[in-house]
């Protein structure tokens, strides 16, 4: 800590969103006075978004919970944690004697799946409660993507984009939406990397290479286009597929039904480019598609077009090599996770979601939950403990949800901001900011290709009250009788047990703050299990798809409101809605209420050409509502030569009569993931 007047200087990692890039914190008096970029950090070198820059704003925000509250006659009142505590233990255990433990599920949201401890910890209590409804945000965010390329190479390999030679950005705008990848790609792309951008709207790196106008929902029809031309003019690696896939007959079958011309109806993209980018990506030595970290996922058909990139990777060699898509051995840490056997809700709807090979995952799909909560079938869910989520918002059909969640006897919601999902809750608990405890910042590999991990120190003291994560679920623990499994006291004792597995000691991150790789690319296909399937082979066409009832080869699927499978709804809502677009300014759905962030994006945005601008008498910035089957937002406008003609690009993350999933349904969901539709619906827009 430093002493009076005097400022220090501390190197260590901004946790405001999963990038974690390095920080230097200068601190004086004990308050953190300015955030500046790290040089020479592994991850991020010296970048810094608007976020990391005012976190001074956003840990002194007025608006932080400062204390723990509960909800008495519709008003909050401050309350101790003891009370908080033991009003939570006595009314779980309540809920647990007359309904059974299953009638408590658990949410952990953007922050709370990639945070470690709050993803381990909410694990650990709910494995000692003895529930299986336990959810995340991979209900509808990136697992769909683990799923498909561990459907086909029985692994998960990253990109390695830095070494590349053709980077695909498929739906992926990273200079919003990931900064210091986006960082790594302008500066492969300045070093000689081809790159080529596939968007429904022109993104800043466009201009660097060659830009796909694609309609929106139709990638998967693209992929297979593709991969028409690259089979039909022995563009792929001969020797790899012979050796190393299975199914090459079946895909040289199935993708005849998508010769270019074809495509090229279903996706704006006319037959030559998809040509040239076919070739293009195809005859570079290496290639490495870098997909957006959820778009392409939030679609009905959101698995298959997962797996119809990982074929594309497949049948090009571009697997377990320089410049492709390249396992690494992931960290090992301390597996903190109390096995439940039953399977949570939605287990038999989305059964492979669930499990496939023998591998569960630790997540149900919560899009099943409102429905199970109003119906109380199969059975009662009467309580909810959410961690570093804001479900309300973020989940689709935000009446549904809010109702939901209205109906339940008792909810907690840990966060450091009132949230609307808190606001809904009987008991909220103030968090501590990630520089007022110690713990882990853990980079899977989506920046580097590389996992990577730091320490992220405490440099200032907890804001009022405020806990970090482990504690309250600790406390609540052993106050309900599960003392023996949480024997830490301290983030030290939590943090050492973390790394216990790992190789890495607590004594090596503290001396090395821009801390440690873990591991290396394996680079080499010959290399011992590197292909983890059944088959021990890339399965280009999935037998375990195919039993579960599934295409075991990705076909194109019209999203569900488009002209082509809708047309008397598209004729109302004739324009294609993409819900929503990432800014830089905000992380999901937090930090509208930092005024020097908010400045700089003051208020929602829906994106359109000047052309439907003036076809709708629309100037820049004039209020608008836009409209899909399920409601309506009110933002506005935002002119741009950027999105398509036909198209709305919607910002996402704003509340009250902006909040974007007031526009969204729980249906259809992919049938394989049950991730929702949101990135092709339909919609119109309305003159204020
Ligand atoms: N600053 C900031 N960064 C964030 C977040 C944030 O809120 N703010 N959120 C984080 C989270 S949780 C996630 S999941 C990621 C999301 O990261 P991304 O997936 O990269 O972000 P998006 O902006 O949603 O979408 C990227 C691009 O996909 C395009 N797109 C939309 N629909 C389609 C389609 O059907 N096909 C194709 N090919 N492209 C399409 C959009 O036009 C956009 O340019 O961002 C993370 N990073
Ligand atoms: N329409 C539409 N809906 C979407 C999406 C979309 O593109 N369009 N995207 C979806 C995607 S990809 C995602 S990931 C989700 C994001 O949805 P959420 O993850 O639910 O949204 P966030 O706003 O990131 O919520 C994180 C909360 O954690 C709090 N928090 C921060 N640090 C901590 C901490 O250390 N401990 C605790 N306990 N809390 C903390 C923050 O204040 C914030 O309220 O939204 C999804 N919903
Ligand atoms: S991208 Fe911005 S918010 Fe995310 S870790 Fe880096 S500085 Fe922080
Ligand atoms: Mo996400």
């Amino acid at each position: 800590m430093s002493t009076a007047s005097e400022t220090k200087v501390y190197e260590t990692v901004c946790m405001l969103c999963f990038m974690v890039c390095g920080i230097k914190a200068h601190v004086r008096d004990g308050k953190l006075v300015k955030v500046e970029g790290l040089p020479g950090h592994p991850l991020s070198d010296g970048i810094i978004c608007p976020r990391g820059k005012h976190m001074a704003n956003y840990i002194y925000s007025p608006e932080r919970l400062q204390y723990p509250l509960k909800k008495d006659s519709g008003s909050w009142k401050r309350i101790t944690w003891d009370e908080a505590l033991d009003t939570t233990a006595a009314k779980l255990q309540k809920i647990k004697d007359a309904y059974g433990a299953r009638a408590l599920a658990l949410s952990v949201g953007s922050i709370g799946a990639e945070n470690i401890e709050i993803s381990g910890f909410a694990q650990r209590f709910r494995g000692a409660y003895g529930t299986p409804n336990f959810f995340s945000v991979e209900g509808h965010c990136f697992r769909s993507r683990i799923m498909a390329r561990l459907l086909t190479f029985g692994s998960y390999p990253l990109e390695d984009v830095e070494n590349s030679a053709c980077i695909v950005l498929w739906g992926n705008n990273p200079d919003e939406s990931a900064p210091p990848l986006g960082a790594k790609i302008h500066k492969a792309v300045d070093g000689g990397a081809k790159l080529i951008v596939i968007d429904p709207k022109r993104i800043p790196l466009s201009e660097k290479g060659i830009y796909i106008r694609i309609r929106p929902g139709t990638d998967c029809a693209l992929a297979l286009g593709m991969l028409h031309v690259i089979i039909n003019e022995n563009l792929y690696d001969q020797e790899f597929v012979e050796k190393y896939t299975l199914g090459f007959a079946q895909l040289v079958q199935h993708v005849q039904d998508y010769p270019p011309e074809e495509v090229e109806k279903i996706t704006w993209v006319p037959a030559e480019k998809i040509k040239e980018i076919a070739r293009l990506y195809a005859r570079a030595e290496s290639a490495a598609i870098m997909q957006g970290i959820t778009t392409l996922d939030q679609h009905i058909n959101g698995l298959q077009n997962n797996r119809a990139l990982a074929i594309l990777q497949a049948i090009t060699g571009n697997y377990n090599k320089r410049g492709a898509w390249a396992t690494n051995p992931f960290m090992r840490l301390s597996d903190l996770r109390v096995t439940v056997e039953e399977d949570p809700i939605g287990a038999e709807k989305f059964p492979i979601f669930r499990r496939f090979w023998g591998r569960t995952s630790p997540y149900g799909q919560q899009m099943v939950l409102q429905e199970a909560i109003l119906s109380e079938k199969p059975y009662p869910i009467k309580a909810l403990i959410v961690g570093g989520g804001n479900p309300a918002l973020a989940w689709p059909d935000t009446q549904k949800t809010k109702k939901a969640f209205q109906k339940l006897d008792f909810m907690v919601v840990m966060d450091l901001f009132l949230t609307e999902t808190a606001e809904l809750a009987d008991i909220v608990l103030p968090c501590s900011s990630s520089l007022e405890r110690q713990g882990l910042a853990y980079n899977y590999g989506l920046t580097a290709g590389i996992p990577y991990i730091m320490l992220s120190r405490k440099i200032i003291e907890p804001i009022g009250e405020s806990w970090p994560d482990w504690k309250f679920y600790s406390e609540l623990g052993r106050r309900m009788g599960y003392e023996a499994y949480f024997p830490w006291n301290s983030d030290e004792e939590v943090n050492a047990n973390w790394l216990k597995p790992s190789g890495i000691t607590l004594e090596q991150l503290k001396e090395n703050p821009k801390g440690l790789w873990f591991g290396e690319r394996c680079y080499d296909i010959t290399a011992k299990n590197q292909i983890r399937t059944p088959s021990q082979k890339i399965e280009l066409y999935s037998e375990t798809l195919a039993a579960a009832g599934y295409d075991p080869l990705p076909v194109h699927r019209e999203p569900s409101q488009s002209a082509v499978s809708n047309p008397e709804l598209a004729a109302k809502y004739p324009l294609i809605l993409t819900l929503g677009s990432r800014v830089v300014t905000y992380t999901n759905f937090q930090m509208r209420n930092i005024p020097e962030l908010r400045e700089l994006a003051p208020w929602p945005v829906a994106e359109i050409h000047p052309d439907t601008a003036e076809k709708y008498g629309l100037q820049a910035a004039d209020p608008v509502i836009v409209k899909t089957k399920g409601g309506q937002v009110e933002v506005k406008v935002k002119i741009s030569e950027a999105v398509a003609p036909q198209a709305v690009s919607l910002q996402y993350g704003w509340d009250g009569k902006a909040s974007g999933n007031l526009l969204s349904e729980l249906k259809p969901l992919d049938p394989i993931t049950g991730y929702p539709e949101l990135k092709a619906l339909a919609c119109e827009i309305i003159k204020v």
